[in-house]
């Protein structure tokens, strides 16, 4: 009973397996440079690791997720997509993908409107939300694997549950954050959790 419960959902490390697409596309394009493994993988910015790594890698990284096709080419993360679909269909829900595209916008947002079509379907567009700072956007939940999710709205409506990914694992959290380990983690309690 009560009022129904807004979800927000990242894409690029919830959905859909950017790390993972980026180191595929990083060594076949670069296959002479180092790279960072997925286990070495350390605080958001890929290309700042990179760069730490030698200097002129972090453009090289930037050049890869630049690069048309590599946000469509994204592989769904396991449990994901499935989970979407279920919790849109459950009763007093509403589900909306709250994504930021990168600034180089020539392929990126037509690649995320794209990626939803092609894997939750054409009616599901209409839960898209692009934004460059997701604090203005309201919502019970958002599920997202940044540790900081920061803009000019000082107290965002949502809480802020971790997804757990390569490069946040090891980050500790204050004792009153959550985290969802993956998909095959419990959602449904955490949602539950939330309702009035
Ligand atoms: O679309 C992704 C890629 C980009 O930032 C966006 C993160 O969006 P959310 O997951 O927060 O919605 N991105 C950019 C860089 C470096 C840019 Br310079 C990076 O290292 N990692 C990264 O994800």
């Amino acid at each position: 009973s009560g009022k129904r419960l807004r979800v927000l959902i990242d894409m690029d490390g919830v959905l859909a397996d950017f790390e993972g697409g980026f180191l595929k596309k990083y060594r076949a394009r670069y296959p002479d440079e180092p790279y960072i493994t997925l286990e070495d993988r350390r605080g958001f910015w890929v290309s700042k690791q990179y760069g730490q790594l030698k200097s002129d890698l972090c453009e090289k990284a930037i050049s890869i997720w630049r690069s048309k096709d590599f946000f469509i080419d994204l592989e769904p993360l396991p449990g994901g997509v499935e989970a979407v679909k279920e919790m849109a269909k459950m009763d007093d829900t509403d589900v909306f993908i709250c994504t930021s595209p990168i600034k180089y916008y020539k392929h990126c947002p037509y690649e995320k409107y794209a990626w939803v079509e092609k894997h939750l379907g054409h009616d599901f567009l209409d839960q898209v939300i692009l934004t460059r700072d997701k604090t203005l956007i309201s919502g019970d939940i958002l599920i997202d694997d940044k540790p900081d999710i920061l803009g000019v709205e000082p107290k965002p409506t949502w809480e802020h549950i971790l997804f757990t990914a390569c490069h946040n694992k090891h980050v500790s959290l204050s004792p009153s954050q959550k985290r969802l380990m993956s998909w095959s983690d419990d959602w449904k309690a955490m949602l539950d959790s939330k309702r009035q």
